[in-house]
Parts: C-alpha cells; sequence; structure tokens
C-alpha cells in the first residue's frame, strides 16, 4: 500500500480520473493539490466540487504548486512527454497512474482486459457473467468509463474488480498485478500519443509485467503481435483461437466454443455455446466471448452460469449499442436514449475513432455549451436534426466548429444519407442526439429503430 497520508500529492487531469482520485486522497489525509491545464472559467463545476471538499488547485497549467510535491498521480488523458513531467522526474518526483494508485489499495482480485478493439464489450460480458454467478462482489471498471480508483477501496479479498484497462493507463502503473489478463488482439493505434506502433505495442505488453506463476494470462494465439507481447511472462497462459484447436484454453470448432483445460481429475473439454447462441454480432465477437468465457472458468464460474451469463446478455438497446462493424472497422452505433447533453457527451468521450455524430431533437431549453465543446473535440462532421437544430449549430461555431463540416437533415433518412456521404474507412458514425425524441417520435426507440433501418439500407442489408 502506498502511504499517502500527509503526503503532499499532485493530481493531473480533472476530469472523471481527476476527480475521482483526488476525492479518494482527500479523504484518505493527503494534501491534494489538483490541477488542470484548462481555465478555472473552463472548470467551474469542477472547482466548485474541490472547493467543497477543500481540496487546493492549481489551474490554467501544472506549474511550481504541482512540482512542490510528493507523488504525482496522472490521470490517463495525460500525455507523459509534457515538459512538466520532465522537470517532476529531475526533481525525483515519483509519477504514477491511477490504476497503480488503485491498486495498492485494494484486497480484491483484479482481472485487468487490454486489446485494441473489443475491450469493452468483453469488459461488459464478463461482468455480466460474473455478477450473476457472484451478485454484489463484482466491480466493472477503468477505461470503460468509471475509474477504478472510486470503486476498489473497501473491497474484500474475495471480490472481484473487472478493468478494461487502456494503453494509457499501462503508461503509468509500476507494480499493477492482474491476477488474470487479458489481451484481446493489436493493430495500430493511438499512434498521436504512442508515436510508433512499436511504442504502442510496448504500453500495451506492460499488462503482463508483473504478473507472477500463479496468476493467469489469456492470449489471443491468432495473433502474432500478442503472442509475441506475452513471450517471458511467468503467469500461466491461457490461449484462444478461432483457428486451431488449442491445449489450454477456448477454440472454435464445428460452430461451438469450446473449453479445454487440465485439472486434477483430468481433462475436461467440454462445449460451452455455439456460435449461433451468441446475442452478439460479428466474428469478433466470437473471439471476445472465448476471452470472456475462459475468464470466468479461470475465477471459478461454472459451465451452466458462464453460458447463461452469455444468453443473458444484451448489448443494451439504443444505448451505445453497437449495431454493425464494416471489416475496414467502420463503426455504427446507436445511442438514441442520449436524450441530453450529459448523455452525449458520455457518448462521444467513449469512442477514440474520428466521429460522424448526428445530433438534434426536441428543444428543452438545455444548456449545449458543454456538449458543443465536446463536439468541437470529438466531431469530425456534424449531421443535425429536428427541432434544436439551430441552437446546437450555432453553439458548436460558437466553440469553433467548423460551418463546412455541418449539415442539416430533414429527417433521418437524409441524416443517414448526408452521414454516409461523409464517412470513411475505420469512421464511428453514430446517433447520440443530446435531446428528447419528442419533436420527432413517439419515443427514443422508435428514433433509434429508424435509424438502424436507415444505416441497414445504406450497407445493403
Ligand atoms: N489535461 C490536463 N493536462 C494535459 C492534458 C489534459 O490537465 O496536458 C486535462 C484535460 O483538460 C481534462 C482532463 O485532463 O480536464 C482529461 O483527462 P482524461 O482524458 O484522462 O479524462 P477522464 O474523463 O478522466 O477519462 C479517462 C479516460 N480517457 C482517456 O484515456 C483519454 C477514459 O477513457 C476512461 O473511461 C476514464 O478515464 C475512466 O477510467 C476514454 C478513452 O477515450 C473512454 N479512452 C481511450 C480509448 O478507449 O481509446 C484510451
Amino acid at each position: 500500500m502506498i502511504e499517502v497520508a500527509g503526503k503532499r500529492i499532485a493530481v493531473i487531469g480533472l476530469s472523471r480520473t481527476g476527480i475521482a482520485t483526488a476525492t479518494m486522497l482527500n479523504e484518505h489525509g493527503a494534501k491534494v493539490i489538483a490541477s488542470d491545464v484548462k481555465s478555472k472559467e473552463e472548470l467551474e463545476k469542477t472547482v466548485n466540487i474541490l472547493t467543497e471538499k477543500g481540496i487546493e488547485f492549481e489551474l490554467g497549467g501544472h506549474g511550481e504548486k504541482c512540482l512542490a510535491c510528493d507523488l504525482l498521480v496522472v490521470s490517463p488523458g495525460v500525455p507523459l512527454e509534457l515538459p512538466f513531467f520532465k522537470k517532476a522526474a529531475a526533481k525525483g518526483i515519483p509519477i504514477i497512474g491511477e490504476i497503480e494508485l488503485a491498486y495498492h489499495f485494494t484486497k480484491a482480485s483484479i482481472i485487468a482486459i487490454t486489446g485494441t478493439n473489443g475491450k469493452t464489450t468483453t469488459t461488459r460480458l464478463l461482468g455480466n457473467i460474473m455478477e450473476k454467478s457472484m451478485p454484489g462482489q463484482v466491480k466493472v471498471v477503468g477505461n470503460i468509463g468509471v475509474p477504478m480508483i472510486q470503486e476498489v477501496v473497501g473491497l474484500d479479498s474475495d471480490d472481484w474488480i473487472i478493468a478494461e484497462i487502456s494503453s494509457f493507463q499501462l503508461e503509468t502503473i509500476k507494480e499493477f498485478r492482474p491476477y488474470i489478463s487479458l489481451y484481446l488482439n493489436f493493430t495500430p493505434d493511438h499512434l498521436d500519443r504512442h508515436k510508433t506502433i512499436e511504442g504502442y505495442w510496448e504500453a500495451k505488453r506492460r499488462l503482463f509485467m508483473n504478473q507472477r506463476a500463479g496468476d493467469y494470462a489469456i492470449i489471443n494465439d491468432d495473433d502474432p503481435a500478442v503472442i509475441r507481447a506475452a513471450e517471458g511472462c511467468k503467469a500461466w497462459k491461457y490461449l484462444i483461437s478461432t483457428s486451431n484447436c488449442i491445449a489450454r484454453g477456448v477454440y472454435l470448432k464445428d460452430g461451438q466454443l469450446f473449453i479445454r483445460d487440465k485439472d486434477k481429475t483430468g481433462i475436461l473439454k467440454e462445449s460451452i455455446i455455439s456460435v449461433d447462441d451468441i446475442p452478439l454480432r460479428g466474428r469478433h465477437n466470437v473471439m471476445n466471448t472465448a476471452f470472456a468465457i475462459t475468464a470466468a472458468h479461470l475465477a471459478g464460474v461454472d459451465k451452466d452460469d458462464i453460458r447463461q451469463g452469455i444468453l443473458n446478455f444484451s448489448a443494451e438497446e439504443h444505448r451505445l449499442q453497437e449495431i454493425a462493424v464494416d471489416d475496414d472497422g467502420t463503426l455504427y452505433i446507436d445511442d438514441s436514449k442520449a436524450t441530453n447533453p450529459d448523455a452525449a457527451i458520455n457518448a462521444l468521450n467513449s469512442f477514440s475513432q474520428p466521429l460522424i455524430l448526428i445530433a438534434g431533437g426536441q428543444d428543452r431549453d438545455a444548456d449545449f455549451s458543454e456538449f458543443a465543446r465536446t463536439v468541437y473535440e470529438k466531431v469530425r462532421v456534424l449531421v443535425l436534426l429536428g427541432e434544436t437544430k439551430k441552437k446546437l449549430k450555432e453553439a458548436v461555431l460558437k466553440k469553433g466548429f467548423d460551418n463546412i463540416n455541418i449539415h442539416e437533415a430533414v429527417d433521418m433518412k437524409e441524416a443517414v444519407s448526408l452521414a454516409f456521404n461523409e464517412l470513411r474507412a475505420g469512421d464511428c458514425l453514430l446517433l447520440s442526439p443530446a435531446c428528447p425524441s419528442w419533436d420527432m417520435y413517439l419515443n427514443y426507440k422508435e428514433r433509434g429503430r429508424e435509424f438502424q433501418r436507415e444505416v441497414d439500407l445504406k450497407r445493403g442489408g
């Protein structure tokens, strides 16, 4: 455990992770200095939260106040190459991420899931299987949107943390050691942050670096970059394959996912589920399901509970629902349930690829300024629909969004059509309206269904 009481600890980046970290450290008796590059005006809500808790802050940049501390805790989105961190390192101040800090504050067993794609689905699916079989003993956290630090304190040794872990988070671990690690797949991504493919690959393989004999590593046997990353890993390896029968792990054969393992009683080889019964679309989800099966098995969930947990898993309809993925990685997401700006901001923050956003709906005098800022930061092309069309256009233009990237549509058919004209390989087409649907529809479900129909038609379905 890292001793924090009485220590001066700077928390860098004040969004979800930073606020949760500063709060936890403050509650544990640290002298916290919370810092962000954004100004006091931009962080009005955060400033109110921190002031209420009596937490000191340094805004508009990270400077001298933060350098006069015993430890720096960094949010995942803050790049480590900032000159500020060089100065901190020169002064000998340790720099860790929130995941590392959380690790030192929990007794629970950690299952950590990384990979370029499918992390969130696998994390949610495994969460669904384990929550049903061990009610009240499982927390689903991490890159999925819930800072780990927020949930770990107070858990017992028979509790489980299922954590989606990004490469950004792995960069700042030191001793973080999952009991079970899952490495789903590797393709180039986040090159703006990691600079080279090798840099991204190096960050990801840190998942295994503290694992020991007695821990487990679940590895994609169809992905050479993952196999290479796991070389030298001291944990017991379990393999996942949709092309080979493997000795220990889960593989696909004759349309079924089989588990194979060895225990005191001999060799276990059983079919867990038929691919046709998996309630998720696409071959990538067969792989994700195989990973979740293996992790649940290693966590002690029996075969029937694993199967049930898969069968009753649903990507919640119209809530960040993945409706299709093209071979080139283009994603189609229905988030019609985002009927207010906050929900839509959450949706925008859930994707790292370029976004084509369809937004707008009933006018309820919502404040769109925060939403407009997020649109400016994350969206490439905006297609507007419904009563709030004009208001949303004004709000995003005010934040500097380029008029040339805004289209207005009269109905969903035209909105989807305009969006498709702009769509490039690897983009994400997202419906996340930030407004209620009642100006044009009976409810958000109807709106979502029409979006899905139009996308299917355009994709030639
Ligand atoms: N900031 C600074 N200094 C800087 C740069 C940024 O102070 O030099 C500030 C920003 O002004 C902002 C804050 O840092 O106020 C943002 O921090 P953050 O980006 O870490 O945001 P959080 O809300 O804490 O979200 C992070 C993850 N974000 C990133 O990794 C970019 C969320 O993953 C994660 O859900 C959340 O912690 C909880 O664990 C999002 C993500 O896009 C979904 N992840 C990437 C992905 O999935 O591809 C890796």
